[in-house]
């Protein structure tokens, strides 16, 4: 199974043969369970680990490899289980916070091109929620495209097409059936050999029937929709990378009904550009355009130009970035450099942190 399947190409090679240690051989995560690593080298798949030392070195979580993560591992004689040795610097990196109270980053993928956020023509359809992965997308340095699923079933998707397209602020919006197969042909824009393009979105809305039917087969577990509430159950319980039969590699995502950011400052904006772009028009520079005179955008929302909704779900969004940014005080930034100076000390360092 020749590498370049699955992404390999000269620029990861260059990065490869610059790293010092020996017997060093290139492998992909394709998926993540308890801390065993799910890779495939040019050899084959097989099961990797981290040893305790480098896990410590690597001190935040977001440090240890993710799925997509292109690695260095070695691969003892007469060992089954190789080693991983160090990250390649991630080209792109999908991460949203920790789910919970914990002030964390969770690597959701690493090395995605492109991202379908994916949705149903139904009740799951949510234009907040819908920002709130687009910024997550944008922010990762992948593109995102905009899924709208389940048109089968949508008497009149017309609505909803004009919704998505106005929080999409550019992404392609597509509708298509994994059902019938409508519209899956449009996605070979974006499934391309050696491309990568993960599927994010709530539980239920057909991420994993749309890959099945793109691999032709029938072994992703779907599971029937509870018909009352249309809300999937969460069968996918993993991320996974999966090789087409035709090329291109695609992750597969359990549902992420949360979705706060861990980084969001160019996602917002880009997110938002109908509200960036009026900005500069504002009086002030530093217009919070909540109650300034002279706001831009404030006028434009009054004169029904910008959607009153969508300066609304702006105003919260900056206001998690600017709370979250108020926890990560300076004392606790300092702290987080000194647990990581001195796990450098205690161990070899073998793992590298991702840039
Ligand atoms: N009517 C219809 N049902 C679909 C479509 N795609 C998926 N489903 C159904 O929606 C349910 C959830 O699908 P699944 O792929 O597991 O969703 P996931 O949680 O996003 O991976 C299953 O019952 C699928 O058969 C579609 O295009 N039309
Ligand atoms: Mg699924
Ligand atoms: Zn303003």
């Amino acid at each position: 199974m020749p590498l370049e399947d699955w992404g390999w190409d000269a620029r990861w090679a260059a990065e490869f043969s610059a790293l010092p240690g020996r017997g060093l051989r290139p492998a992909r995560v394709v998926n993540e369970r308890r801390g065993v690593y799910g890779v495939v080298a040019a050899d084959g798949e097989r099961d990797a680990r981290l040893t305790g030392a480098s896990r410590r070195k690597a001190g935040a979580r977001a440090n240890l490899p993710a799925v997509g993560d292109w690695l260095a591992v070695e691969l003892s004689p007469g060992e089954r289980v190789a080693t991983v040795r160090e990250i390649l610097p991630r080209r792109t990196k999908l991460s949203r916070k920790a789910a919970g109270e914990a002030l964390e980053e969770q690597v959701i993928a690493a090395n995605l091109d492109a991202v379908f956020v994916t949705t149903a023509l139904n009740q799951d359809f949510n234009p907040r929620r819908l920002e709130r992965f687009l910024i997550v997308c944008r922010e990762s340095g992948a593109e995102p495209v905009l899924l709208l699923n389940k048109l089968d079933a949508c008497p009149d998707p017309k609505t909803y097409i004009e919704e998505a397209r106005a929080v999409a602020a550019g992404a392609p919006v597509l509708t298509l059936s994994a059902k019938s197969g409508d519209g899956l042909t449009a996605l070979s824009a974006w499934i391309k050999p050696g491309r990568t393009v993960g599927f994010v979105g709530t539980s239920g809305v057909g991420k994993s029937t749309i890959i099945n039917r793109l691999r032709g087969d029938e072994r992703l577990l779907t599971h029937a929709t509870r018909v009352r509430d249309e809300r999937g159950r969460h069968t996918t319980t993993s991320r996974d990378l999966y090789l087409l039969p035709g090329g291109g590699v695609l992750l597969d995502t359990p549902g992420m009904r949360e979705m706060q950011f861990w980084e969001a400052g160019q996602g917002l904006a880009q997110s938002f550009e109908e509200i960036d772009a009026l900005a500069p028009s504002c009086r002030f520079r530093d217009c919070g355009h909540d109650r300034e005179p002279g706001c831009a955008v404030l006028a434009a929302v009054a004169a029904g130009t910008v959607a009153a909704a969508r300066l609304a779900a702006w105003l919260k969004l900056r206001g998690e970035l600017a709370a979250k940014a108020a926890r990560v005080s300076p004392a606790d930034q300092a702290a987080a450099r000194r647990r990581s100076r001195e796990a450098r000390k205690a161990a070899p360092p073998r793992v590298r942190p991702p840039q």
